[in-house]
């Protein structure tokens, strides 16, 4: 697809497949290492009862290999670019790993009131999102299988709805929440103003491995740095140009650099 084509349909939908960014080899060695990293959870991420049925990976950055060559895909960064900032910070990277018979993840959204962060408006046809996380599917998914599910087109809502409304609208049974269709190696692309989730995995075979990687205009932070992987323990890994995704958050003033997100 055309930029242009990939920028409507983002806008129209809140989220965007990106197909084919990894091969399959590349999506078994990226599996592999973040179950080699699986810490048990108790609780997902809303603090719902996962009992261990869930894991949750950190440190991946310091796996290098494909880890690294995922900050800056040419693919992603050129729509993340396109629609967040010229200049962008990675915020956070992080895998998750849903065992058959985990629990669904309710719909939720990052809370506009927290708006460097948080915030989709389109002007003059120009895109203006705050964060957007890149996931990775790692395997197949659709509706039959469960996976990283949405509420499409909820980034724009015009109408406000109380809590309470939202919970029995976005329910994960809700014919307006949909198990978004992907193959293994796709990048699926969002804005944090959609209200996503995932529906509960079903495939016996595999758990369901997935990827994050969180972007930010590199003038803002909104994940404190305590609560990430520490730069220093990857550092030595990176090119000067994939440093840049790993500032400070600044605005003026700062070093002259170039390269892809210079
Ligand atoms: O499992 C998914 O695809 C969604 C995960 C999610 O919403 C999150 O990590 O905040």
């Amino acid at each position: 697809m055309v930029m242009k084509d990939l920028l409507y349909t983002f806008d129209l939908r809140g989220y965007l497949v990106i197909p084919n960014v990894l091969s399959r080899r590349e999506c078994v060695v990226l599996r592999r290492a973040i179950e080699r990293r699986r810490e048990n959870l108790e609780q997902n991420l809303l603090g719902q009862k996962v009992s261990g049925k869930m894991g949750m990976a950190a440190g991946l950055l310091q796996e290098g290999g494909d880890f690294l060559r995922l900050i800056d895909h040419p693919r992603v960064v050129e729509v993340l670019q396109s629609v967040i900032s010229s200049r962008l910070r990675l915020e956070y990277v992080y895998g998750l790993i849903y065992d058959f018979g985990s629990p669904h993840l309710d719909m939720h959204v990052g809370e506009e009131r927290d708006w460097s962060s948080f915030h989709y408006v389109v002007k003059n046809d120009i895109i203006h999102a705050g964060m957007c996380v890149v996931s990775y599917v790692l395997q197949d998914q659709d509706s039959s299988t469960g996976g990283f599910a949405c509420v499409p087109g909820s980034h724009r809502e015009q109408i406000g709805l109380s809590n309470s409304d939202r919970r029995r609208l976005f329910k994960i049974d809700s014919p307006l929440v949909e198990t978004v269709e992907a193959k293994a190696g796709s990048a699926i692309l969002f804005t944090e103003r959609l209200w996503h989730g995932a529906s509960a995995w079903r495939d016996k075979q595999n758990p369901r491995i997935c990827l994050f990687y969180k972007y930010n205009d590199r003038a803002c932070r909104h994940i404190h740095p305590d609560s990430c992987d520490q730069l220093e323990d990857f550092e030595h890994l990176l090119s000067d140009e994939r440093r840049l995704f790993f500032g400070p958050p600044w605005v003026t003033g700062g070093p002259t650099v170039s390269g892809r997100n210079g």
